[in-house]
């Protein structure tokens, strides 16, 4: 037997305990020691139950997601959970913390299962880009009916152990050890002669309109297969005998597995663990915080407030006069409303964040006990050197001095004061409080210590904080910038702004790059564009048919008119007629003959130009992995999680025949398009994205 399985005897029960930290996943290992133990329980002379718990904070977090993609290993789940199942034993499942996964099917293959009050359960394989593949698709309907299985399934949500009860998924739900609840429940069962109860024999799921619900789940998976592929598992459910359902879930599993999507998911579940292991940060002690200053109380400084009174901190926010202070405060009890609403706070717990923990004021000296400020003003250096004298001189030794900026040079901002080992840029991304996003921007000077604060701090916030160098945009808006000039390209070479919104929506994003220039307003490119105008190389193509538009005052939805024309209250837009004018101008000027564009093409120009930046921005250091990069398009903008990012995106096609792309484009453009070095040098090793990450495991 592995040392994986502790099997112990108490009087007529042995008791199964998996120890493999640190969740318990269902390694090769642990299988065949539960198989084994199994095995051993059976032959052990007078044994009439078996008790399966989990050592540490987990009854079994899941199937081992390491071994996902390698060939399969002996015993696999489904037949160790029929195994189980199929015991003369008793056997009795007892859950703590998140029984996920295979752990939940470890447990339906049980006869009887109790948990903790504080126990969770869930199927969520859709994702990682596949389905529960060891009966869950099966059992669960057989115990809690279609519908709460289906949404379970589809949405992979955990369900705490009250509603479990409810669904009949648990039999019980008691406080206490689990090793003696389980052992307690194990006795009353044997004493009342409770029978084996296989779920596997429960009647079929009865049967609903399946293509109506697959078509639904299809639509809202919005290119996502597997939520609508678990579908046709639990179809399976109500149509087949338990053996060819077991067979049909298999077939679905096995297909998944051989998927891109579920290399893309698989690749992000384990890049936003990696993205905080920083060889820079290993050993290194974060410095205490307790209070956090926030300077400015417009949308980003109230919603960065917001995150940190929700995560425990003490807040004090600086406004310039008394009206914008209040006006601040406003915001963020309107912030602090809507997590009330959504039931994530009491209103004991809003009251206190907001008569007690938030103070919001004029004068720069409340902030001196506080630990870190946050600096939120308006996004021009002059402002924001003044505003960092001027902490610099209020706040105690050893405060933290960072800059929300999204695309200043923080280095500049350090210079302007006595402390520039203590300043670092951690940029959040709107709406602060429920982006995960954070760029924790180090400048030259910024000392480990107060790295290793912001990712602290990141952390505390919830947020997925990616270490990022100094340049303009930083890593994230420095690659928007040029895949949006990629997408402007093709509206003056003849693609419509709404053709291209379409085919990024079909390719998996929320919403197209015209769509979300509306939303941010179209004011900030257009401020940019001038900003960079005094730099621009000639050989730059930069459209200006939409600097037209914002001439007249239209910025996209908060003015009502942009790429699109916005209904007052809707947030969906009709295509705005001027914009094809003011394309057709432009075109006839440049000497431009519009062309067709297909999706296709479309799609490939968008994702080589955001590849091709983002291989410049790691070959330059900026980003410290590809991974870094995935994470960051993940986590704050919108890049379709199924694709793991852009980076495993390009690893997934192929890197050779995204530089062959390139290389073309740069037929017509040299300027725009220039090879990254290291993409080249990558395709030239025949190496990919991915073992740069692995790379940096080392
Ligand atoms: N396999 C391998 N490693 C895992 C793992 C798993 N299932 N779950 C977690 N880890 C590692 C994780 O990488 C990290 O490693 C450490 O454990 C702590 O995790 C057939 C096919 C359980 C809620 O999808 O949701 O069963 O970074 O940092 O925040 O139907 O981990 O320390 O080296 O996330 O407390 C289904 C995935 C699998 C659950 C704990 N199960 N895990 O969260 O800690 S597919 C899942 C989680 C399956 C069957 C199918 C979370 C957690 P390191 P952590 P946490």
């Amino acid at each position: 037997m592995t040392d994986k399985i502790a099997y112990t005897r108490h009087d007529d029960v042995a008791v199964l305990r998996i120890q493999n930290p640190p969740v318990n996943a269902l390694s090769q290992a642990v299988r065949q020691g539960l198989w084994d133990a199994m095995d051993r329980a059976e032959a052990d002379e007078g044994v009439r139950a078996v008790l399966i718990v989990g050592e540490g904070r987990a009854f079994i977090a899941g199937a081992d997601i390491t071994e996902f993609g390698k060939p399969p290993m002996e015993p696999n789940l489904p037949a160790l959970c029929t195994r189980i199942e199929a015991s003369p034993l008793l056997v009795v499942a007892s859950m703590h913390g998140v029984s996920l996964g295979g752990g939940l099917e470890i447990a339906l293959g049980a006869h009887y299962r109790i948990a903790q009050p504080s126990a969770r359960i869930g199927l969520p394989e859709v994702h990682l880009g596949l389905i529960p593949g060891a009966g869950g698709t099966q059992r669960l309907p057989r115990l809690a009916g279609v519908e709460k299985s289906l949404d379970m399934i589809t949405s992979g949500r955990q369900v705490k152990a009250a509603e479990a009860l409810d669904m009949g998924v648990v039999d019980r739900v008691a406080e206490g050890d689990p090793e003696a609840v389980g052992l307690s429940y194990v006795s009353e069962l044997l004493a009342e002669g409770a029978t084996r109860r296989p779920v596997s024999e429960l009647p079929a799921a009865p049967a609903i309109d399946w293509d109506a619900t697959y078509n639904a789940v299809l639509q809202k998976g919005r290119g996502q297969i597997s939520p609508a592929t678990a579908v046709r598992a639990v179809q399976a459910a109500s149509e087949l005998s338990f053996a060819e359902g077991m067979a049909k879930e298999r077939d679905l599993f096995m297909e998944l597995m051989g998927t891109d999507q579920r290399q893309g998911m698989i690749h992000a579940f384990f890049s936003e663990r990696a993205v905080g292991n920083l060889p820079e940060l290993k050993g290194v002690t974060p410095r205490d915080l307790k209070a956090i200053g926030v300077i400015g109380g417009g949308t980003m400084g109230a919603g960065i407030a917001t995150a940190a009174l929700l995560s425990g901190f003490d807040v004090v926010l600086i406004e310039m006069t008394v009206d914008a202070a209040e006006a601040a405060h406003g915001r963020i009890s309107g912030n602090l409303s809507g997590a009330l609403k959504r039931g994530k706070i009491s209103q004991e717990k809003f009251d206190t964040l907001t008569q007690k923990a938030l103070t919001v004021s004029t004068d720069y000296d409340s902030l001196k006990d506080v630990d870190l400020v946050v600096e939120a003003v308006f996004e021009n250096m002059d402002v924001k050197k003044e505003v960092f004298g001027k902490l610099d001189a209020v706040c105690k030794a050893g405060c933290i001095l960072a800059s929300n900026t999204s695309y200043l040079d923080v280095d500049e901002i350090a210079a302007a004061t006595s402390r520039p080992a203590d300043v670092i840029g951690l940029h959040f991304f709107s709406p602060a409080h429920i982006m995960k996003l954070l760029e924790v921007v180090v400048a030259e000077q910024t000392a480990p210590d107060v790295v290793a604060t912001g990712f602290a701090l990141g952390k505390a916030l919830g947020k997925i904080s990616v270490r990022a160098g100094v340049c303009d945009g930083f890593i994230g808006n420095r690659i928007l910038a040029t895949y949006r000039t990629a997408a402007d390209h093709m509206v003056l070479d003849g693609a419509s702004p709404y053709q291209i919104d379409k085919a990024l929506v079909d390719f998996g994003f929320a919403m197209g790059p015209f769509a979300v220039a509306d939303l941010a307003g179209l004011d900030i490119g257009w401020m940019t564009r001038k900003r960079k105008a005094p730099d621009r190389h000639p050989a730059e193509r930069v459209p200006t048919y939409i600097d037209r538009l914002c001439e007249e005052g239209h910025f996209g939805q908060k003015t009502g008119e942009g790429y699109y024309l916005y209904e007052a209250g809707k947030r969906a837009g009709v295509p705005n007629p001027k914009i094809s004018e003011l394309v057709a101008a432009e075109q006839a000027e440049l000497g431009i003959t519009p062309r067709p564009f297909t999706d296709e093409e479309i799609v490939r120009r968008y994702m080589c130009a955001m590849v091709n930046e983002a291989a410049k921005v790691v070959g330059e250091g900026i980003a410290r992995r590809p991974l870094d990069v995935d994470m960051t398009l993940l986590f704050g903008y919108g890049f379709p999680r199924y694709w793991g990012g852009p980076m495993k995106w390009a690893d997934i096609v192929g890197l050779d025949t995204v530089l062959a792309d390139i290389e073309a484009y740069a037929s017509e453009d040299a300027w725009f398009w220039q090879p990254a070095p290291l993409l080249k040098k990558l395709v030239a090793d025949g190496r990919t994205f991915d073992d740069l990450n692995k790379d940096a495991a080392k």
